[in-house]
């Protein structure tokens, strides 16, 4: 392996882009070396934008080239585990985009293989674990200075996400970082779900939003999330802990540095501008998620703190229970073991 971890991306949509960016701007260990994608002029235009050396015109192409040390998976949702498990086979750190499948059968897939080869090398971008928001919410709950958790409530709004998603993708593209982050908070997997909606957007018409999912976990805990991904006026994640003795939450404004360094009152009326999506939102936690990959990625190992491809698999279970829920006109369904999904 050369000094300097040599990745390639495969996939130039908004989160190739994203990775890709970051690296051009410098992150220690790591370059950038191949950009791949099926659409062949969008990997040359990433690629001659952010100094990649290679182009490909397909993921695959990308992973059997032989010059790259590890890989980044950016590509659509439905192409992630067969993409991470060819990666796997050529002994390569992933960092694949969440979630890892949008079926449990297919992250189930990546879980088997990667046992049988006995080598953990993926990593999934779920980046909230590297938020410095959640991460503090998460110290408090570890340090159990607020007694014991009772509830969480989150919400979880796009300005115009993916229009033409399914009610399910909602769950599993959207609500998926909810089901992987409130479960790492509170330390404890999500046993039951369901699934429910009221009044509908009529500006979106393809799928019902908002949802509303009431979760409870092997606790007892119940975690509420509303996802909404046609909010309009902004991005807004927020998580509020309720425990024995205090509540604790993300900053209700979102603390975007450089477009909120204060808080304006004025005219009769208070201002702060929103995010128009997750990219400047989570940007600390993008940086901290592939600083760390590629420190780790580089030995050969996953990030502490970071999702697993293990937990990935149950996040996906957890998603497709809630949309199970919603195929049964939100009836309450057990999310079953993890072991009992692999067979
Ligand atoms: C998108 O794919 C992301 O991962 C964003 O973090 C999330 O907020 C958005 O809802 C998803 O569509």
């Amino acid at each position: 392996m050369a000094e300097t971890l040599q990745v390639g991306i495969i996939g130039t949509g908004v989160m190739g882009q994203d990775h890709a960016r970051n690296f051009a701007s410098g992150i220690a260990g790591g370059q950038l070396v191949a950009v791949a994608d099926v659409n062949a002029q969008a990997a040359s235009d990433l690629a001659a934008r952010t100094g990649a050396e290679h182009v490909f015109s397909s993921g695959e192409e990308l992973i059997d080239s032989g010059i790259v040390d590890a890989v980044i998976i950016a590509a659509p949702d439905r192409f992630h585990a067969g993409l991470t498990i060819r990666a796997m086979e050529r002994g390569l750190p992933v960092l694949c985009e969440k979630p890892l499948a949008p079926t449990a059968e297919e992250a189930a897939e990546v879980v088997r293989r990667e046992r049988e080869l006995g080598e953990s090398l993926v990593t999934v971008g779920f980046m909230r674990r590297f938020d410095p928001g959640y991460l503090a919410l998460k110290e408090r709950l570890v340090s159990g200075i607020d007694g014991a958790l009772l509830m969480t409530h989150s919400a979880h709004r796009n300005v115009d996400a993916y229009p033409d998603g399914a009610s399910s993708d909602t769950i599993t593209n959207s609500g998926i970082h909810e089901i992987d982050t409130l479960p790492w908070l509170a330390g404890n997997p999500i046993t039951q779900v369901q699934w429910t909606s009221g009044k509908a957007s009529s500006l979106i018409t393809k799928r019902l939003d908002p949802q509303f999912y009431l979760m409870t976990d092997a606790e007892g805990v119940l975690h509420t999330v509303e996802v909404q991904v046609q909010a309009q006026y902004g991005y807004d994640v927020r998580c509020e802990l309720v425990c024995e003795t205090a509540n604790v939450e993300l900053p209700r404004v979102p603390t975007l540095v450089d477009q909120n360094p204060v808080l304006v009152s004025k005219n009769l009326a208070a201002a702060s501008a929103y995010p128009a999506d997750w990219r400047p939102r989570f940007a600390a936690a993008y940086r901290a998620e592939l600083s760390a990959w590629v420190q780790a990625a580089s030995a050969k190992r996953i990030p502490e703190g970071a999702a697993t491809a293990t937990d990935a698999l149950r996040a996906t279970i957890v998603a497709n229970a809630l949309v199970e829920s919603m195929n049964n006109g939100g009836a309450r369904v057990d999310v079953p073991a993890i072991e009992e999904v692999l067979g």
